[in-house]
């Protein structure tokens, strides 16, 4: 696929649930993405030709989740200098725990950009705040965005103020 802004990789297809949060974001926001299943240890030959191959297409940013001794992430900021967004996948033995600190505590002068435990949506968002520095349209959207998040948060501080604890609580329940 030509014109690729944003690329979605992930080790292993057992983190796509996680990771569809971050290509649902790209998708809402018009981003162009391609999303791919790469290891850093399975597959380490693909990925870093598909790595190249970004970098000669002009992806400007991608997107990579891993669980466990999570080196996807970090392995592909060293080849491509552009920003890497960094998902720690949780873990069945650690719970993330592993996932984060192998992503995050990346050597001085080779960052990946890293959100929290199974933040997909999160990457997806920085993603485009990083995009929106060069692009008004784009900026214009996260705006729009942020301004539609905050009147839901204070509909439901009304909704609760008339509601009450009890009640309110009920409805979220069912
Ligand atoms: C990592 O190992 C993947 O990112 C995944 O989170 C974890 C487990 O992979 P599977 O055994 O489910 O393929 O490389």
């Amino acid at each position: 696929m030509k014109n690729v802004i944003v690329s979605v990789l992930m080790g292993s297809d057992s983190d796509l649930e996680v990771m569809k949060g971050a290509v649902d974001v790209l998708n809402n926001f018009g981003i162009k993405n391609e999303v791919l299943v790469l290891s850093a240890h399975r597959t380490f030959e693909a990925t870093r030709e598909y790595v190249m191959s970004s970098i000669a297409r002009g992806t400007k940013v991608i997107i990579a989740g891993a669980g466990g001794s999570a080196h996807l992430p970090g392995v592909i900021a060293a080849m491509f200098p552009l920003p890497v967004i960094g998902i720690p996948i949780k873990s069945k033995s650690l719970e993330g725990l592993d996932s984060l600190l192998s992503i995050v505590q990346m050597p001085p002068g080779i960052p990946v950009a890293t959100v929290g435990i199974n933040s997909a949506k999160n990457a997806g968002l920085l993603a485009v705040q990083i995009l929106s520095t060069s692009n008004k349209e784009l900026e214009k959207k996260l705006n729009d965005f942020r301004s539609k998040q905050k009147d839901t948060v204070l509909e439901k501080t009304e909704k609760l103020k008339t509601l009450g604890v009890e009640k309110y609580l009920k409805i979220l329940k069912k």
